[in-house]
């Protein structure tokens, strides 16, 4: 039984997963490195910010002390948080706003997901906040997924069993994250047709057709 929708926040959410492209572009031009697409930035969606920076440096023959990662990974997150200031609802994914008034109006309760610990900021400036009934994010987590810890979190904040939970997710690392949890999954956008997940859609649209196939 579907009790409760886990949504992750970069790139199901909000657009996000663009503007970490871009700052992690710019710090990859600064070191010099050329080789960094966005192939790379889809082995980034859903992993932690340390890891990845490594994603980025495994372009360069480089060797950097964990202290300079930390000021390269500051460094990023600094362009990045720049560029959330023009955040607004207009960045929010369309159909994300009638589909959680939707699975709230059959009961089934919202929660966030996510690896980023910019969570509370975004879901702020998007005028998201309101909308869940529990947030869990990098800010209260110590593994990254593919680790269940952040879908656990917040299936524990809901009072929700994890088998009662789905996960909707843009990353393989989030698909593996909720398989290890216990949880159902749809893969959507850069995660479609992950073999991980339950369900496969190609966009937002399609998420109610989803949560059918999942038993709502
Ligand atoms: P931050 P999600 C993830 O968000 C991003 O997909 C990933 O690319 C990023 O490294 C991670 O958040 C950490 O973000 O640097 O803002 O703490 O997809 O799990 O919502
Ligand atoms: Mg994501």
């Amino acid at each position: 039984m579907v009790k409760a929708v886990i949504f992750d926040l970069d790139g199901v959410l909000v657009t996000t997963d663009e503007l970490h492209f871009k700052a992690w572009q710019k710090l990859a031009a600064e070191l010099g490195i050329t080789g960094f697409t966005k192939e790379d930035n889809i082995r980034q969606r859903g992993v932690s910010r340390m890891e990845s920076l490594e994603v980025v440096l495994e372009k360069t023959d480089r060797k950097f002390t964990e202290e300079e990662k930390l000021a390269l990974a500051e460094k990023k997150n600094d362009v990045y948080v720049k560029s959330l200031g023009g955040l607004s609802r207009a960045d929010v994914l369309p159909g994300v706003f009638e589909f959680i008034a939707y699975i709230k109006s059959k009961g089934i309760k919202a929660a966030v997901g996510s690896a980023s610990k910019n969570t509370p900021l975004i879901l702020e400036k998007t005028e998201l906040a309101d909308k869940f009934d529990a947030v869990s994010c990098g800010l209260d987590t110590t593994r990254s997924k593919p680790d269940p810890e952040v879908f656990l979190i917040a299936a524990e904040k809901l009072g929700i069993s994890p088998a009662d939970c789905v996960v909707i997710e843009d990353s393989a690392a989030g698909i593996e994250a909720a398989k290890r949890g216990g949880m159902k999954s749809i893969a959507v956008g850069a995660a479609e047709h992950d073999k991980n997940a339950d369900v496969s859609v190609e966009s937002l649209g399609s998420l109610y057709k989803a949560m059918e196939m999942l038993g709502l």
